[in-house]
């Protein structure tokens, strides 16, 4: 495959700050090199920088909105032109607020190839929040509602963007969600894997559902990755943790799932915090998991 790395150093959509150095602890931790022993032809662009946005305003409880924004505008830019080029896109985190650029690029690009666009959303938050109904007004925990077309983020990206359809969302490893957020999800018609479903039915009944309905319509699958849907014991390093996530073999068997269907067209690895991290484990792990979802191996 042709990838592309992109770091997005975004840290303002999340509460602590200290994500702005996971795309330099990814790379550190050999993300290229890991990519590039799998046979793939990698091409580093660096990190992107947001475009400059100080005089925007969203209604709402929304932090540090003129920086997001200028970041949704670069990286739906950077998104729809990487994957135009007919490459894979991995960017490189970041908080999760990137996704509201990466998505609504992905999308575009999508909706251009007459094809659908689904999302596969690792995390064990549902972020389906809005300015209106965001107890904590980060950004971080809203790009899902922002890409489905919920109310509240006018102006952001040109309001005819192409959105993607709630029912072509699969969150999955949720066990953190808001009572606000949890009446949106429902109304909106996401499918939810929370960790319930994961124990009862196992991750792999999860995933053969997400992959069989991206195959079957012929869509395109983006899967964006949250630090946090992994168990803190595995993943420290990340801001806003949960216990009861994802296992070490639960995470690379969805990864070795992912690759063997051949449907993955972009992918975020976010909410990475190095400065929480414990000697580089998550950073390792991330890398490791990245590693499975390009072709790594057991057998
Ligand atoms: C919480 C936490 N639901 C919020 N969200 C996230 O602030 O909206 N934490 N995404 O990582
Ligand atoms: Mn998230
Ligand atoms: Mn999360
Ligand atoms: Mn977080």
């Amino acid at each position: 495959k042709h990838v592309t790395l992109l770091g997005a150093p975004v840290e303002e959509g999340a509460e602590s700050l200290g994500c702005a150095m996971g795309p330099a602890a990814l790379r550190l931790a050999g993300i290229r090199p890991a990519l590039e022993k799998l046979g793939h032809q990698v091409e580093d662009r660096g990190d992107l920088a947001p475009e400059n946005q100080d005089t925007f305003a969203l209604p709402g409880s929304a932090r540090n909105a003129p920086l997001i924004v200028g970041w949704t505008r670069t990286l739906e830019r950077a998104a729809y032109q990487t994957l135009k080029d007919g490459r894979l896109p991995i960017f490189l985190g970041g908080d999760h607020s990137l996704a509201m650029g990466t998505v609504a690029g992905a999308a575009r690009h999508a909706a251009e190839q007459g094809r659908p666009l689904f999302v596969l959303w690792m995390d064990a938050h549902a972020d389906f929040n809005t300015p209106a109904t965001s107890p904590s007004g980060n950004m971080h925990g809203m790009p899902v509602a922002f890409f489905c077309g919920a109310d509240g983020f006018s102006g952001i990206l040109p309001d005819d963007r192409p959105l993607v359809a709630p029912e072509q969302v699969f969150l999955c490893g949720i066990r953190s969600i808001d009572p606000a957020e949890r009446a949106e999800l429902a109304k909106a018609g996401v499918n939810v894997f929370d960790m319930r479903f994961i124990d009862e039915n196992g991750i792999v009944a999860a995933m053969k559902r997400v992959i069989e309905t991206v195959r079957q319509a012929g869509g395109l699958l983006h899967v964006s990755f949250d630090t946090d849907f992994l168990d803190p014991d595995i993943a420290p390093g990340t801001g806003t943790t949960v216990r009861g996530g994802g296992t070490y073999r639960e995470a690379h068997l969805v990864m070795e799932m992912l690759y063997d269907s051949g449907l993955v067209t972009s992918l975020d690895i976010v909410e990475l915090n190095p400065f929480l991290d414990d000697r580089g484990k998550s950073a390792y792990l991330l890398v490791e998991l990245v590693s499975s979802l390009f072709g790594q191996k057991i057998f």
